[in-house]
């Protein structure tokens, strides 16, 4: 990472990065995706009235293998390496948000959850590292992530939500580009637009944090079938809780800044 993009990361909590996916292989994976968007207006027509109108396919990676790319991707990469300690994949969804669809403000910061805690010592670290992906242009009110920048930081709890809305910041993005955030900024979103939003969103964690369902075995087939040495193998192991002895691909992927 540039110094700047350190400075920006670490004061603001986010980075936008365009053009993260390749023109062609977005195209591929809208492809894939118009499919599974049409299984999302099913079941999103079964929602009840009342219900958030979204629909969540959570482990989508190990359900839609035109994804896996994108675990190792060449944009991505050098930050996931440069800010996550023995980084792995902890979670993948697809989300489509229709008008009304939402996402309440959360974090996890003040209090502070462990699975979660962004820190610095002597460089960044993060517990929970997202990388959220707009597969379609997200324009403003289109349902693109809002935060609080800096409350990653913060020493207070947050007070409700709609008594902070001057400090919420919403994010358009274009299709193919990717934010990068910790879960510990405050953030939520709201789609009050006709059209559908739609999101692909992995999370890495360090290595000794486990997945938050399917168990350790979540990714087996995945990183039994990627090449021996590589970073795809890597990010796909097993979660370790005690001292970690997988061996990393060798070298940074990443830039001094
Ligand atoms: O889908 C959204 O708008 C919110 C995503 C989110 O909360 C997260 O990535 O932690």
């Amino acid at each position: 990472m540039t110094p700047e993009e350190l400075y920006r990361y670490d004061v603001n909590g986010y980075l936008l990065i365009e053009n993260a996916i390749e023109p062609d292989y977005l195209d591929g994976l809208n492809e894939r995706l118009d499919i599974w968007e049409e299984k999302a207006l099913q079941d999103f027509r079964a929602l009840p009235q009342t219900a958030n109108p979204e629909v969540r396919y959570d482990d989508i990676l190990n359900q839609e293998p035109s994804l896996l790319p994108l675990v190792v991707n060449p944009k991505v990469l050098p930050y996931i390496d440069e800010m996550v300690s023995r980084p792995r994949l902890k979670s993948t969804w697809l989300t489509f948000k229709w008008n009304g669809g939402r996402t309440t403000f959360h974090s996890n910061h003040t209090p502070s959850v462990t699975h979660d805690f962004y820190h610095f010592n002597g460089r960044i670290h993060h517990n929970l590292f997202q990388v959220f992906y707009a597969m379609r242009d997200i324009g403003p009110g289109e349902g693109g992530l809002k935060v609080i920048p800096g409350s990653h930081k913060a020493n207070y709890p947050p007070p409700p939500d709609e008594t902070l809305e001057d400090m919420h910041v919403e994010i358009p993005m274009k299709a193919g580009s990717v934010l990068l955030f910790t879960h510990d900024m405050r953030h939520g979103s709201l789609n009050t637009s006709d059209k559908v939003r739609r999101t692909i969103i992995f999370t890495y964690c360090p290595g000794v944090i486990a997945n938050s369902f399917g168990g350790d075995t979540l990714y087996q087939r995945l990183f039994e079938e990627a090449p021996e040495g590589s970073w795809m193998k890597y990010l796909l192991r097993q979660p370790h809780g005690f001292l970690e002895v997988y061996p990393k691909p060798e070298g940074r992927v990443y830039t001094e800044g």
